[in-house]
């Protein structure tokens, strides 16, 4: 690493074995985007851990018929954090950790634009996530009303419907802050040479992100506080009885909730795009139509909404018209993975770590898709609604998607991050691991779902007893599998083989991602540095 590069990007690094208060110190006020892109990943695969105890807890309650380890309260509490912190705590922040490590240095920048407001994003996030955990504690406890929130059961929700909305106003503030640094960071600083059109797909997908996250999160913060004021001040925005419409909620959540859902998988469309060039040793195929692919996703997103709320009594019309956005979806997707699979066709294909992943994703994330496509359609969404074959779908997004595409992307940067190789070994015993249990796990859920069993409920009638049992042992695996992955990350750390310049035997993670114009730098470590 030259002098120059190691005063721009390594900072804060030399104080690396400094424990105590100035350690502590360190970590608080950081401005440097490496360090806060390592504090965003800890503390996503911490929430990653507390959000993966709770789904255990949810499945040990369905391994058999009957009420046996929790009572009806704690199971909907469970459900319902078990989705906010994973979707809020550990999805979410993981992307912007890699943001924050990758961005500035795909583009040629010293840091990301607003260094001090990026650790003011990231030091929100304990906070919010203290409240979440802090509404177990509190009388009645935390909400068990799903993770959507609907109205009206919030209305009647005890205290911890309170520090549930104050928390999704932190975490709303956290992702817009870290938004508009992401933007400022990619239109002002990319180094000389380096157009838009130029950028790794990676910064693109970000990019287009951040705009989805400006536009929705505050849609999310409304949502809340009309419940709030609904509960506190005497509003009925949700409450029939006083003029106002329980429906509307599920507008209003849903017009974040679907491009919501998008803020999560793009991002992991922008890893698997570094990472399937890279073990395939050739650029990107169709990176323009990828670009295009992206953006169209991304306005697609917002009026595509009402694709949850079939069943709500809508006219045909309106269902006929989100039924038709909503397929119109899958074109730009299809041109998505259409591009990753002609990037790997004819390509010197190998098969490390972050490209079994990679692989893993586009078959699931794929399969994730077409489920996805079954439920827009309105006729066979009335039957399946609110059953497992939804959870089954989106967790196949969720999972296999966007936290396989964060494994791709861990195992693909981890020794750029810390200049030392992980165990490849282990590193595929944790993808066949994580690949057999996810799909013991979730794809017998398809089944319970086409059978009728509904999500949301602690019991069951005997009948979905065999797909539950199987769920079950395949939940614990997948949970046990993950221990694993945290083993690997911190043997790599601390007894990690030094990594080469260029871990991946000629396909470094930046050369092979571009089109064929030069980039402004080759190498990770001497970044340019801007004049
Ligand atoms: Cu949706």
């Amino acid at each position: 690493m030259s002098a120059v590069a190691d005063h721009v990007h390594g900072h804060g690094h030399a104080h690396d074995h400094h424990g105590g208060y100035r350690g502590v110190m360190r970590w608080i006020t950081t401005t440097n985007h490496k360090d806060i892109g390592t504090l965003y990943l800890w503390f996503s695969f911490v929430m990653f851990m507390v959000g993966g105890v709770m789904a255990l807890v949810i499945r040990a309650e369905l391994f058999s018929p009957g009420l046996q380890v929790v009572d009806p309260d704690f199971f909907n509490q469970m459900t319902t954090m078990h989705g906010l912190i994973m979707v809020f705590g550990a999805i979410m922040p993981a992307f912007v950790g890699f943001a924050n490590w990758q961005i500035p240095m795909m583009i040629g920048a010293p840091d990301m634009a607003f260094a001090r407001l990026n650790n003011w994003s990231f030091w929100l996030l304990p906070f919010a996530a203290l409240l979440l955990i802090l509404s177990f504690f509190v009388p009645g406890g935390a909400p068990g009303v799903g993770w959507t929130l609907y109205a009206p059961l919030t209305v009647q929700m005890g205290i911890g419907m309170d520090l549930t909305i104050f928390a999704i106003h932190i975490l709303g503030m956290s992702s817009i802050l870290g938004s508009i640094n992401i933007i400022t960071t990619i239109l002002n600083m990319r180094a000389p040479g380096m157009t838009l059109m130029k950028m790794p797909l990676f910064c693109w997908t970000w990019l287009i992100t951040a705009y989805l996250l400006v536009a929705a999160m505050p849609v999310l913060a409304g949502a809340v506080t009309m419940t709030l004021t609904d509960r506190h001040f005497g509003t009925t925005f949700f409450n029939a009885a006083g003029g106002g419409d329980p429906v509307l909620y599920q507008h209003i959540f849903w017009f974040f909730g679907h491009p919501e859902v998008y803020i999560i998988a793009l991002p992991a469309f922008g890893v698997i795009s570094q990472v399937i060039p890279a073990f395939s040793r050739k650029p990107l195929f169709g990176y323009a139509s990828m670009v295009y692919a992206t953006a169209a996703i991304a306005i697609l997103s917002f009026i595509v909404w009402a694709h949850h709320m079939y069943t709500v009594g809508m006219p045909v019309t309106g269902q006929l018209f989100f039924m038709y956005a909503t397929t119109l979806i899958a074109v730009p997707t299809g041109v998505k993975v259409f591009n990753w699979v002609a990037t790997m066709w004819r390509g010197s294909l190998t098969f490390e770590t972050p490209m079994l992943f990679a692989i893993g994703f586009l078959f699931l994330f794929t399969m994730g898709g077409f489920t996805g496509l079954v439920l827009s359609l309105v006729p066979i969404d009335i039957q399946l609604h609110d059953t497992y074959y939804v959870v089954a779908h989106f967790h196949y997004v969720m999972v296999a998607g966007a936290l396989f595409a964060a494994f791709a992307g861990v195992y693909f940067w981890l020794p750029k991050w810390t200049g030392r190789m992980y165990d490849e070994t282990l590193g595929k015993w944790h993808f066949w691991l994580s690949m057999i249990f996810f799909n013991i796990t979730f794809f017998v859920q398809h089944f319970l779902g086409l059978a009728g069993m509904p999500r949301r409920i602690p019991d069951y009638p005997l009948m979905f007893e065999t797909w539950n049992k199987i769920s079950s042992i395949g939940a614990f695996g997948f949970g046990l599998s993950q221990l694993l992955f945290l083993y690997i990350v911190l043997k790599a750390i601390r007894s990690g083989e030094k990594a080469p310049e260029k871990p991946w035997e000629g396909a470094d993670s930046l050369e092979w991602t571009h089109l064929p114009t030069p980039a402004p730098y080759h190498s990770f470590e001497t970044a340019p540095v801007l004049k």
